[in-house]
């Protein structure tokens, strides 16, 4: 039987199959490989349980890796909502993380400054001027006070919500999603996870075309899964220079005749940006060097 991933708890998972039944599952061969929105093929064993078997292709993946694992955060999106606010401030390097694993996963970025009732806001608007000069829509929103600017956004989309705790993800889900606390309180008694099951990820349906992905706060991310190819192209400011430096295998970091750097120079790169590149590379290098 065919089914979707509706929620994610470590092991165990919740498939929504073709018939409508929700089924909490368990992985073949301690298997843990699968994240929210993955399309699967289950097996019933009875009622309201069962085992996946495997895992249909993925569209999109995001992801984020530490030195040690990898942690998967949400199968088959199309939009990632990275939800920013001025109070309590936002660390900019995990808004660069998280646009940048976008990026690679070839997932379309939102930018949305919610909280935007408070006078704080004017600042936060200020320092995001730079990625709407790179290209990133972004959306002024006060969740508390409604979300109508957002549902445009949604429609036809499989989106992700993402950011720091303290954002405002949880309002903005639960004005999406009215019973959205209570679906999670019934998840929890059902799976036996007690209270804090906001520390796993879980996908609502909006309409017949648009789903809505819920995730734990990150505090950081990761990206050691990127290589320093891969990461100089999840820097959209970079993509009209890369191809263009003296060496072929150029890192970007103080090679001589570095188009990157030169565009630094001429002040068409940020510097906080290519710093944030700067040690994400040379996070990924020392892993090379030590795994070699
Ligand atoms: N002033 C203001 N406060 C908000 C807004 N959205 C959320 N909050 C408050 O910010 C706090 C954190 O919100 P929450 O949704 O739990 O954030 P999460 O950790 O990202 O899920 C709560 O006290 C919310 O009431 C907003 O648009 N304006
Ligand atoms: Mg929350
Ligand atoms: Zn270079």
């Amino acid at each position: 039987m065919q089914g979707l991933i509706t929620a994610a708890y470590g092991r165990r998972f919740l498939v929504e199959c073709a018939d409508g039944r929700v089924l909490d599952c368990v992985t073949r061969g301690k298997r843990t490989d699968y994240a929210c929105g993955d399309q699967v093929t289950v097996t019933a064993q009875n009622e309201d349980q069962g085992v996946i078997d495997s895992c249909g292709p993925r569209q999109t993946l995001l992801y984020r890796s530490d030195r040690w694992k990898q942690k998967l955060i949400a199968a088959n999106v199309t939009q990632m909502i990275m939800v920013v606010a001025p109070v309590p401030s936002f660390d900019l390097d995990v808004l660069d993380c998280c646009l940048a694993a976008a990026e690679h996963a070839g997932i379309r970025p939102l930018i949305v400054l919610n909280k935007s009732d408070l006078p704080e806001s004017a600042t936060s608007a200020g320092s995001l001027a730079l990625y709407t000069g790179m290209g990133y829509p972004l959306l002024k929103l006060a969740a508390t006070q409604g979300v109508d600017e957002l549902r445009p956004h949604l429609s036809g989309q499989r989106s992700v919500l993402v950011g720091e705790s303290g954002m405002g993800k949880s309002t903005i889900l639960n004005q999406l999603v009215p019973n959205a606390a209570a679906l999670t309180r019934e998840v929890s008694a059902s799976l036996g996870t007690g209270k804090h099951t906001t520390s796993h990820a879980r996908l609502y349906h909006l309409d017949a075309r648009s789903d809505i992905i819920d995730t734990p706060g990150v505090q950081s991310f990761g990206l050691h899964h990127l290589g320093v190819t891969d990461l100089a192209s999840a820097f959209i400011e970079f993509r009209p220079y890369l191809g263009r430096c003296r060496f072929r295998d150029c890192r970007h970091l103080e090679e001589p005749g570095c188009a990157i750097l030169a565009a630094h120079e001429a002040e068409q790169i940020d510097t906080r940006r290519l710093a944030v590149y700067c040690r994400l590379a040379a996070e990924n290098l020392r892993q090379q060097k030590k795994f070699s």
